[in-house]
């Protein structure tokens, strides 16, 4: 709650004399606004303990935050801050995590920039595209290149991740905390969607020691495109940070688990994709080499190379795909491990289905019979750094991986819901729909497909508009309900 004459936003609320005062504070003035916290504003029983809100100057709320001037604002529960410091006193630590692009661009001090930093000033283009991509910065609190200050933890400890977006309609997130999940409205997770002016508080209870990424999801965000530094930055110029969790607290004592083990095998084979294996499009009637596909045909790769992945286990009855090997893990000796043709599925793209209840301990054996290199990082389990499948974040192509048809949905489910086959008790049918943009231009497999499958390979360009909108595939995978994944 604020007077309107305490609300420092300029605009036109019919205020005049003293209530002007807060619109602007000049420089060298001062001003005090004063926001009573009053009960009607404050976290509602299901919330956390403190919610995250932001301040911001608001002369022109666009430049001004990109300049800088962006706060957080926490409002929490009755007792929760110690009397005298201030501190929460129901968490061991709290970090605050601004995600934005921020828009250099916009900035107060662009002018000033440009004359400081720049060896040409006078050269300077403002409207050029490419110097104001260059000036979009996808920071973490304003930081890039990993230099995002580490949060330092301790395995046992519980901590308050205060996390908001701010900017522009490009400012769509999916934060991901590496190696420990978190508890976020009421729902455990490990990623959260940010929008621009959107707040979130999450509580980690952390399990999990090592040294952790943070990182936004979104591909174009992860490999952030800063054209004059990703020459020789690569990956390392995107939305990305860690923390760093340390065996540092004692008297830890983690429960032995006393589920079951359940054992995967999964096999990565390249395997000729068909986007539209019917052959015509089933909403418009069209066939699939009419005029409007033509183009997506001829410029690249309507069929395009994946890897695939393959599931075997005992019990699991499954579709074999024809001329492929039936057996996921063989020994030296050429002894099927994994069950044999019986207890194969092929699957390809979002499969296969992996789940487990808690208290379980999943065995997943992976046999890379593709010809790149392949791993597999799990969301919502814990892993210790032998079964890390993101070691650092050069060694991490994630968005190549996924586009690829590299992933698979994982489940989690409470004690008791599985039954012995892998089923859900109570549910008839289970499906799983992936939905996503597979962008071939990140495949692995994009000069690959361009040599087999355009007419004149040494005339593509790659940079081409239409032909990386031609390999952008609105995809919506159903995968098959029938794995039955039982050890
Ligand atoms: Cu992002």
């Amino acid at each position: 709650m604020f007077y309107i004459f305490l609300e420092g936003a300029l605009y036109p609320d019919r205020t005049s004399g003293r209530n002007k005062d807060d619109d602007n504070v000049p420089p060298g003035k001062n001003y005090t606004y004063v926001w009573p916290v009053r009960e009607e504003y404050a976290p509602a029983p299901a919330d956390a303990n403190c919610l995250t809100w932001v301040y911001h100057s608001h002369i022109d709320a666009p430049k001004d935050i990109c300049s800088g001037l962006i706060g957080p604002l926490l409002v929490c529960k009755e007792g929760i801050l110690h009397k005298y410091s201030g501190t929460r006193t129901d968490v061991d630590q709290e970090f605050v995590i601004m995600f934005a692009l921020v828009d250099e661009n916009q900035s107060w001090y662009l002018e000033e920039n440009i004359r400081h930093f720049c060896t040409d000033p006078d050269s300077v283009d403002k409207e050029d595209a490419v110097f104001q991509r260059s000036n979009k910065m996808h920071a973490l609190n304003g930081y890039l290149f990993g230099n995002f200050p580490e949060p330092d933890m301790c395995v046992g400890e519980s901590v308050s991740w205060h996390l908001f977006g701010m900017g522009n309609e490009i400012d769509i997130h999916s934060i991901y905390f590496y190696g420990n999940t978190f508890i976020s409205r009421g729902h455990r997770t490990d990623v959260v969607n940010l929008f621009p002016a959107t707040f979130l508080t999450t509580e980690m209870i952390v399990e999990n020691p090592g040294k952790w990424m943070i990182t936004c999801q979104v591909s174009d965000h992860f490999q952030a495109f800063i054209p004059w530094l990703m020459a020789f930055l690569s990956s390392a110029a995107g939305m990305l940070g860690q923390y760093n969790v340390g065996n540092c607290k004692s008297g830890i004592f983690h429960p032995k688990m006393k589920g079951q083990q359940r054992r995967y095998f999964i096999a990565a084979e390249k395997i000729l994709w068909d986007y539209g294996p019917q052959g015509y499009n089933k909403f418009s009637g069209l066939p699939l080499n009419a005029s409007g596909r033509l183009q997506v045909h001829s410029s690249c790769c309507f069929w395009c190379l994946l890897p695939v992945a393959k599931v075997g286990s005992v019990g699991c009855v499954g579709f074999l795909m024809e001329g492929t090997s039936d057996c996921v893990l063989e020994d030296e000796a050429g002894s099927c491990l994994s069950g044999g043709q019986d207890h194969v599925q092929w699957c390809v793209l979002g499969c296969p289905i992996i789940k487990a209840e808690v208290g379980d301990t999943l065995l997943v054996t992976f046999a890379n019979k593709a010809d790149k290199v392949y791993s597999i990082l799990p969301h919502g389990v814990i892993y210790d750094k032998a079964s890390d499948a993101a070691p650092n974040v050069d060694a991490v192509e994630p968005i190549k991986d996924t586009s690829s048809g590299l992933v698979g949905p994982l489940l989690v489910c409470k004690k008791g819901i599985l039954n012995a086959d892998g089923t859900q008790k109570g549910i008839d049918k289970e499906f799983y729909l992936l939905f996503t943009v597979f962008d071939e231009n990140l495949s692995r497999y994009l000069d690959e497909n361009i040599q087999k499958f355009t007419w004149r390979p040494f005339s593509v360009d790659k940079d081409d508009k239409e032909f990386v909108k031609s390999n952008r595939m609105h995809g919506m995978k159903n995968v098959f309900p029938s794995c039955k994944g039982k050890s």
